[in-house]
């Protein structure tokens, strides 16, 4: 039998088993062909960026590994991006960095960025159907250290804020170009390595600082803020902590970013949506893998990303949460690294969409947990995989572990070559 037949004749069968515990299977895939998944562009050069800076270092990030072929400049980017989106289905988005605009080699420091720096990314967006997300980057740079929004040198403080600003201007203006609100993430590595004895003091020039940036109203973008638990080097003190963004976000109703490597590892994020779609406007997710610590592994199907996605559904707040992606393995082939984490995360909306909701939900209304509890797990082994392999199929792109070669091929005839 010819593969095309396997997989249609397997969503068939599928598609009956699931109408028995009442699951449209076709609303599912309509439902899965919207999910935009915002694919960021850093895992291509392992969170390099393009500056003409130098003395570049600073600290607040790091990518491990040194698998060769990685992007080493935006024309390698955008190729390799082109490849990956031959490699997954739906209409996706890309966000970039602050440090990945064009500068033509000239040495543009943090605070003189602007949109003309972007434009060639717009265009080229545009022509893929592609809309663009975008991030201030305030590690590896000089001004960097421990403190940068929150530094009691004004003069760095300023610096950042400068930043900050322009990239909202650059988002804003990206957003107007797209007809489409740009989301703009704003992660900063602020802490302190040890024990730290004015933790309010930061936390107070923090909030002044982002009352500055956020002070200009924008239409065409949408701010995000993202807490983290601790940084390498940094383990003692995080000054935007998920309790200072959360408390700011709901204060002056801003999008707070879920990474889900930022977090104790017991802690559930899945949790977390529900009560964040009740006191914020939406929600930007960073969808990654902590292994021990926010080590940034490439996302994989497992339970924490599942469940996160099942609690979206549940909710019905797809359209009022962004998923984006933020891991970089530099030890793995890069384009490899996106296709598995960006279907993964499709595989997880896709198991959620077919959860049995309705049955599920009157079993819990009943009282009658043995039955919620049965179901639950029967959904699991529900033949997902038939529905999986069909909207690969319709969409044109490789079922199942077809990807492998395609990806093997590209990097004989391209990354090695680097
Ligand atoms: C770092 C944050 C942040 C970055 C990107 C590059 O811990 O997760 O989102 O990974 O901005
Ligand atoms: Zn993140």
């Amino acid at each position: 039998m010819k593969k095309e037949e396997m997989v249609q004749k397997a969503y068939d069968m599928a598609k009956e088993r699931y109408l028995a515990v009442g699951v449209d299977t076709d609303k599912a895939l309509d439902e899965l062909q919207r999910l935009s998944i915002s694919i960021h562009c850093w895992q291509t050069d392992d969170v390099t960026g393009f500056e003409a800076l130098e003395n570049l270092g600073g600290g607040g990030i790091q990518a491990t590994g040194n698998y060769p072929g990685r992007a080493r400049n935006v024309d390698e980017v955008r190729q390799d991006i082109d490849k990956v989106l031959t490699l997954v289905a739906g209409r996706h988005r890309l966000s970039l960095h602050a440090i990945y605009g064009e500068f033509g080699g000239k040495a543009v420091d943090r605070d003189e960025i602007e949109p003309a720096h972007f434009t060639g990314w717009m265009q080229w967006a545009k022509e893929r159907g592609l809309k663009l997300d975008f991030n201030s980057t305030s590690f590896g740079h000089p001004k960097s250290g421990d403190l940068t929004l929150a530094n009691p040198d004004k003069g760095i403080r300023d610096f950042w804020i400068e930043h900050t600003k322009r990239c909202r201007r650059i988002s804003e203006e990206m957003g107007k170009f797209q007809d489409d609100p740009c989301m703009m993430n704003l992660w900063i590595h602020d802490g302190m390595k040890d024990l730290t004895v004015n933790r309010l003091q930061y936390r107070r020039l923090l909030e002044r600082s982002l009352d500055e940036i956020f002070a200009a109203d924008y239409r065409h973008m949408k701010d995000c803020i993202e807490a983290k638990l601790f940084g390498i080097g940094l383990e003692s003190y995080t000054v935007g902590s998920y309790d200072f963004y959360l408390g700011y976000g709901v204060k002056k109703q801003k999008i707070v970013t879920l990474d889900t490597g930022h977090f104790h590892l017991s802690e559930s994020i899945a949790d977390k949506i529900s009560s964040l779609l009740l006191f914020t406007p939406e929600i930007m997710l960073h969808v990654s893998r902590p292994i021990r610590w926010d080590s940034d592994h490439v996302t994989i199907l497992n339970d924490d990303v599942a469940e996160l996605a099942k609690e979206i559904v549940r909710a019905g707040a797809l359209d009022r949460v962004h998923v984006g992606l933020d891991y970089f393995d530099a030890s793995i082939n890069r384009i490899g690294a996106y296709v598995i984490g960006i279907r993964a995360t499709q595989k997880a909306f896709l198991q959620a969409l077919l959860e049995p909701l309705a049955s599920l939900r009157t079993y819990e209304d009943n009282g009658q947990y043995f039955e919620r509890l049965a179901l639950l797990e029967e959904a699991k082994s529900l033949p997902w995989n038939a529905v999986w392999d069909y909207f690969c199929l319709k969409n044109n792109i490789a079922v199942g572990e077809d990807y492998i070669a395609e990806i093997q091929q590209y990097e004989r005839d391209v990354t090695s070559k680097r």
